[in-house]
């Protein structure tokens, strides 16, 4: 199956409770490969781009101070079924509906505080509209993890 790259964030919440190391380290152990990461804060106008498919939402206004309260970690990872694999590892959108064992399952007891943000596979092309909207293309790095030959058939 395909390589393909995903838009992947520590959200203010996972950064102020020490989470980067940890997230990062789940989708290295998995054998996703980083190719993008960038340490920043959020102003209002790109997080209002990046939720804009939930502009009429009632908890819209919330969800952009909430993004914009904190430094966040940006992040792109590429992999075989990247977008899929990563959803299906941060969990279901609620960390109280979430399996344990998922990121949001095992970090998180709260909707509207779920560690991470990670671009939706049922939406096509959501992945290289949000790497798109965060990074340039000079700011992602190609390279081979030494290891590629036994991950991947
Ligand atoms: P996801 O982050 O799993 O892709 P989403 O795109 O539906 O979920 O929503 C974006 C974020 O908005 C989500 O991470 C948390 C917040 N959110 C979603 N639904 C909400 C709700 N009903 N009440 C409060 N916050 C909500
Ligand atoms: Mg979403």
């Amino acid at each position: 199956s395909e390589q393909e790259q995903t838009f992947v964030m520590v959200k203010p919440d996972g950064v102020q409770r020490g989470l980067i190391g940890e997230i990062i380290s789940r989708f290295e152990e998995r054998g996703l490969k980083l190719v993008g990461a960038k340490f920043m804060q959020i102003d209002r106008e790109l997080a209002e781009e990046h939720y804009g498919e939930h502009e009429d939402k009632p908890f819209f206004d919330d969800l952009v101070d909430f993004i914009t309260a904190g430094p966040v970690m940006a992040m792109v990872w590429e992999g075989q079924d990247a977008v899929r694999q990563v959803r299906s590892m941060m969990g279901e959108t609620d960390p109280a509906e979430s399996a344990p064992g998922t990121i949001r399952g095992d970090l998180g007891l709260d909707l509207g505080r779920n560690v991470i943000h990670g671009s939706d596979h049922e939406d096509p092309g959501a992945n290289e509209r949000e790497i798109d909207l965060f990074f340039d293309d000079d700011e992602l790095t190609e390279w081979e993890r030494v290891d590629e030959t036994w991950l991947y058939e």
